[in-house]
């Protein structure tokens, strides 16, 4: 009916309602109906292969935009596993979890604004020293948290041993070794992060 010849007189405040309803309906049966998409942040100090890594991951389709009030660039993408998706964000560098550049501060708000579901921590295979104590950190802020050790190739050649399983003792969270560059562990980071998130919040989301 048009809305001139509406007996309730009362221009086109119904029909309003009556669409936002559907609008209301429409939102709800979405968000029952799409399961949730896992957010796996790639963090660490700069240069030790976040992006190579990103890249990997992510393949053609990514998007990369300024983070919100800043010039540092955010990309963003999903990964497939098995039969689920899974965003993934590659963060710019940073050394520790008290920021002082701006890369640092995004790297960090990233954290702790989205929800992020895993923590892919990204180490320099041939210095654990300098890089596990933000590993430490990001336990220790109550983040999942998933050991990525890349360049093994380069840490090999200079006679560098890493015991992946001790590692994952000691810690308590789960170590990979990987060459990113060589797509080598690329495989077995994607199972354990399935397994990770799996048992932390998959269940919870479906
Ligand atoms: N040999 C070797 N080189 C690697 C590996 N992974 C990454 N690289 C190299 O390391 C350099 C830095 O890689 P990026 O992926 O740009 O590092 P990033 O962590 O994203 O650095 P920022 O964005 O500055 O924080 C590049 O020259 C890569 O080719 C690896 O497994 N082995
Ligand atoms: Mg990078």
């Amino acid at each position: 009916m048009e809305c001139h010849k509406c007996v309730r007189n009362c221009g086109n405040t119904h029909q309003g309602k009556k669409r936002s309803f559907w609008k209301w309906r429409t939102k709800k049966e979405k968000s029952v109906e799409s399961p949730k998409i896992p957010k796996v942040a790639l963090v660490g100090t700069p240069n030790v292969g976040k992006s190579v890594l990103f890249n990997a991951l992510t393949g053609t389709y990514v998007t990369v935009s300024n983070y919100p009030g800043t010039t540092v660039e955010v990309s963003r993408g999903e990964t497939r596993i098995g039969d689920r998706f899974f965003a993934i964000v590659d963060t710019p560098g940073m050394y520790s979890l008290l920021p002082i550049t701006e890369e640092e501060k995004v790297a960090r708000d990233l954290l702790f604004a989205e929800t992020v579901d895993l923590v892919i921590h990204v180490i320099d295979a041939k210095n654990l020293g300098r890089m596990l104590p933000l590993t430490f950190q990001l336990i220790e802020a109550g983040l999942s948290v998933l050991l990525a050790v890349n360049m093994m190739d380069e840490a090999q050649r200079l006679g560098i041993q890493i015991n992946p399983a001790r590692l994952e003792k000691e810690l308590g969270i789960p170590v990979v070794t990987m060459a990113a560059a060589q797509n080598v562990g690329i495989s077995v980071l994607k199972e354990r992060v399935f397994e990770y998130v799996k048992s932390d919040c998959l269940s919870a989301a479906y």
